[in-house]
Parts: C-alpha cells; structure tokens; sequence
C-alpha cells in the first residue's frame, strides 16, 4: 500500500477521498480562526505523501545556459532573506458539488472548505533563481516545479507559472518552509514548498524537488489536461485542452459558513458568517447579503487583516447581524463578495458550469427554517 506511510490526520476533517487523502474542514471551524490552525488546513492530495528526510533533503534548481544550477540543502534555503506573507490557498475545485447538483462533473465533492489561510515563510523564488543567474530575459517564459510525491510509473505532480510572476519581487513567490510558525506539516510539502499569493492552489507545488526555467507552460498532466476552464457546451468528447489558457489567479469568491444549510434558526436576530477572497492580489471591498434569496441586501462587517492594495493575498472573513423578518417560517440567504476591480460572482451556477467543476463561484446560498 503506498499509502501506509501518510501522516495521521485530524479527525475533524471531512474526509473527501482516503487515498490520496483528500478533506476540507467543517465551514464553522474553517472561520472561527482568521489564520487556518495547521491540522484543519484543507489538503488536496493526488498522490502518496513522500517521508523525505530533512537532513539530505536537496532542491534542484536548473541554471540558465552560462549560469549555474544550484543544489541547495533546507540550511541553503535558509541563508536566503527569510520572507513573510499571509496568504489564502483555494482549490479550483473548491465549491465543485454545487457545479455537479446541476449536471455531473468529474472530480472530488469539494463543499465550500477547499479553501484556508496560513502564515507562509521562506525565501523569495525571485531570489533564488536571480542567485542561479535567471533574469526576465524572455517574457514568455515559465518557472516549472516538480513535486517528489510520483505515481507508480514515476511520474511526478507538476506545475508550473509565468516567469514574470516569479522573477517580480512584489508577488512575493515564496520557496515556503514554514506555515504559521512551524516547519511545513508533511501533508502540506514538508520539507519545501512553492507558494503562489493569487494564484490556483494547483500551481504550489508541494515537496518540491525541482524548479526549472522554461520555454513552455510544464508538460504535467495537472498543467496541460486539467485545472482549464471550459463552456458549459463542452463536454467529454468535445473538450479541447490546448484551447484553453490554464487557470493562474482565481476569480472572486464568497461563501457562508454560518448557518449551514438546513439549520433551525432562533428567531429574532440572526448571525450570519462567511468567508471572502478573490485572486491576483485583489483585495475583496464588500460583501452583501441577502436573508430573502436576493431580494433585498444588507452589506455585512469585514473582518481580518487589511492588506496593500494589489497584494491583498488573503481572504476577509465577514459577518452580519441581522433581524430575522416577524413571521418568517424559512430564509434564503445568500452572500456575493466585490473586489476592488469591482469584479462580482455571478448569481447562478449553471452558467459557469463546466465538465471538470471547477471555478465554482456563483452566489453562495444556505436555506434555514426559523424556530417557531
Ligand atoms: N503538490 C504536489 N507535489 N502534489 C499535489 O498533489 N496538489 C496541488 C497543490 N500542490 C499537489 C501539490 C493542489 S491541486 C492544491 S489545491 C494544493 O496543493 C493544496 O495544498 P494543501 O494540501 O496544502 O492545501
Ligand atoms: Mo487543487
């Protein structure tokens, strides 16, 4: 079992598939703290997690022609500028079991916990590969990662991200080895790790084994055949992966997390919470909600830390108090979030649905009944 060897998880994750593991926090936990405590982070994994040794751990990073290829030990990392960020990590797949209630589509039934937050620490990839002697020479580039998890033929999970992104100090691309003060819990890419503010999770790649400067976007399966947005015309036989760009910063997204679906609530006041994000360093400026299934709207409190603008890399947890209409037996709430390009999630989801479920980002809405 290539399996026997990943670490013991917390138990109170919701397990979305066991091997590779897969699970999301319950929506109450994932807001209760604005930084996401290691053990309930979400974890997306597609392969066995690796037992890499720390001691002889080794980052390959391949130097341009004239420059030079770096081996580099955890130590090495360390002499680089430690550098800090919180930032919020998604899953393109967060929100998919909404997407798979209108028509089925392939992939993990990821509800709305496929999303969390961490204090990320390590040394800026620009960094690095200006100290292999890569410069922004060529704009179409790319900064391709390997993973050391692999499948049984060897492969190993890949991705990778525009070298333009990586060499600007400002995204602050980080070779991670830490997350909230610790070393990177194994399921999360102990020992090293690439953290991409903005973008897809898919793209920060874990247990990092090597960093490569490339003509092309990487060859990975995760890069070219999946993790693409596509019409909700498309559908197995039709779609054409090379005609869609893969996903890099992610839209504008909102969810509740309090009360869930189906709950009784007091009458009189109620609470409502949630969380709010959106991609590219696009600081979320509203979020509204709605008690009468959009209807009428009332702009809820934003919590959490206020960030630079155009580095906005983490979410903004909100809340609403809000008196529950006399007589009403059930309510329909709903959130949607504003980012400063004043970007807006649409309102229904059938039109953005698409066959791998991902980009899932419509209105988000709960259905409660009040206590008589
Ligand atoms: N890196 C490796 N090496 N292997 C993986 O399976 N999954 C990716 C990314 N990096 C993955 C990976 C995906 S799709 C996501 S959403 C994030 O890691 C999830 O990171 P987390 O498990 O720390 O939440
Ligand atoms: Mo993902």
């Amino acid at each position: 079992d290539p399996y026997a060897d990943d670490p013991i998880r917390h138990p109170a994750l919701k397990v979305n598939s066991q091997r590779p593991f897969n699970a999301e926090p319950p929506p109450e936990l994932l807001t209760e703290n604005y930084i996401t405590p290691n053990p309930i982070f979400f974890t997306r994994n597609h392969l066995p997690v690796p037992n890499l040794d720390p001691v002889t751990y080794r980052l390959h990073i391949v130097g341009p022609p004239g420059g030079q290829s770096l081996s580099l030990s955890l130590d090495d990392l360390h002499q680089f500028p430690k550098h800090e960020i919180t930032a919020t990590l998604q899953c393109a797949g967060n929100r998919r079991s909404e997407m798979n209630q209108i028509k089925e589509v392939k992939g993990l039934e990821w509800s709305t916990g496929a999303i969390s937050t961490a204090r990320w620490a390590g040394a800026r990839l620009c960094d690095v590969l200006a100290k292999a002697g890569h410069k922004l020479r060529d704009t179409e580039a790319h900064v391709c990662f390997e993973g050391l998890d692999s499948d049984p033929t060897g492969t190993a999970y890949g991705a990778s991200i525009p070298l333009a992104r990586a060499m600007d100090p400002e995204a602050e691309v980080l070779l991670a080895y830490e997350m909230n003060g610790e070393p990177l819990p194994r399921d999360h890419g102990f020992p090293v790790r690439v953290v991409v503010p903005g973008v897809v999770g898919a793209r920060h790649v874990k247990w990092l084994g090597k960093v490569s400067v490339e003509p092309e976007e990487s060859y990975s399966h995760w890069q070219r055949r999946d993790y693409k947005g596509f019409s909700p015309s498309v559908d197995w036989d039709s779609v054409d992966f090379d005609s869609a760009p893969s996903i890099q910063e992610l839209p504008v997204q909102s969810a509740i997390t309090e009360p869930k679906d189906g709950e009784v609530v007091e009458s009189g006041e109620v609470t409502v919470k949630g969380y709010a994000w959106s991609g590219g360093g696009r600081a979320v400026v509203r979020v509204d909600v709605s008690l009468d299934g959009g209807l009428t709207w009332q702009v809820a409190e934003l919590d959490g830390e206020k960030q630079c603008p155009q580095k906005a890399w983490a979410w903004r947890l909100w809340q609403l108090q809000a008196t529950v209409p006399p007589g009403k037996k059930e309510l329909n709430i709903v959130c949607k979030a504003v980012d400063d390009s004043y970007n807006v999630q649409p309102d229904t989801v059938a039109p953005i649905w698409n066959l791998r479920g991902v980009l899932s980002n419509a209105w988000h809405r709960v259905h409660v009944h009040v206590a008589p």
